[in-house]
């Protein structure tokens, strides 16, 4: 059964209810419930990686997601933590985070592979060209799933030199990171290459703008989470190993579905 990772941010008022709960409080509140909807994982961020994102200290994203991390792993909960820094990746381990989720791939902060070889936690790698900002001046491809495998083959390269364990490495095909609507709709098509690399891939499509795309300008969050969850579906037929979503409940639907399909 495919895995799925349910997405908590940790961010200032993303579930924020009139102040009734701190900004912790209510990201571990939303990762309890998306773990009572099914979630395998839950995949704690402090800092958005969406296209014209600010980026923020690192000081100021270990204070938002060190505490979240805590109490969920406390939980016995398996948590990772969504960053691109290194000493955020080690103080979430130390804080009980299992898998470190570094869209980069190691790329944005030279520190980082060797880090995560040092805590023994798992690394999830994601495809990446460079930061948020400018990351459509980089979107050129020949074939795009072959070109991200390739990349992402150099990328797991690189962790193994750093010592991480090949078992402990996942692959992530970075959907939405310099690629447009297009690109993103063939490298989904094309996810066989990056699933022949080996390692466990890992599929984020979660309430992207290429859903909107394909739904029309007015689609609400609803019918983006509906449209997710047939990705998902989609990625696990492909050979996806886990989906990253914010929709846990309508993900974990649909691949009961699909697994009932498959008998
Ligand atoms: N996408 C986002 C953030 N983190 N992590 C992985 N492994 N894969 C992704 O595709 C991915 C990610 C950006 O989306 P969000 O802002 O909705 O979380």
């Amino acid at each position: 059964m495919t895995a799925v990772w349910g997405i908590v941010n940790a961010t200032p008022d993303s579930f924020s209810d009139g102040g009734r709960y701190s900004d912790a409080e209510s990201a571990v509140a939303h990762g309890l419930l998306l773990r009572a909807q099914g979630a395998d994982v839950l995949d704690i961020g402090g800092e958005s990686t969406r296209p014209g994102a600010e980026r923020v200290s690192v000081a100021e994203e270990q204070r938002r997601v060190l505490p979240v991390i805590e109490r969920l792993a406390a939980e016995g909960i398996p948590v990772s933590v969504d960053t691109l820094n290194a000493s955020t990746a080690l103080a979430a381990v130390q804080a009980g985070a299992r898998i470190v989720n570094d869209v980069s791939g190691g790329l944005a902060d030279p520190e980082m592979l060797a880090a995560v070889a040092e805590s023994g936690a798992d690394i999830a790698l994601g495809h990446w060209r460079g930061p948020s900002s400018d990351m459509y001046a980089r979107a050129e491809y020949g074939r795009v799933g072959r070109e991200v495998a390739g990349e992402l083959r150099e990328r797991v390269a690189a962790a193994a030199a750093a010592g991480i364990a090949p078992s402990r490495i996942i692959v992530d095909p970075g959907v939405g990171f310099a690629k447009t609507t297009g690109q993103n709709w063939d490298l989904l098509r094309e996810l066989s290459d990056v699933v022949a690399l080996g390692p466990r891939v890992l599929v984020g499509t979660s309430r992207k703008r290429f859903l909107a795309d394909a739904l029309g300008a007015d689609a609400d969050e609803a019918r983006k989470d509906l449209a997710t969850a047939v990705t998902s579906v989609l990625a696990a037929r492909a050979g996806a190993w886990a989906v990253r979503v914010h929709d846990v409940a309508a993900t974990r639907d649909a691949l009961a579905v699909l697994g009932a399909w498959d008998g």
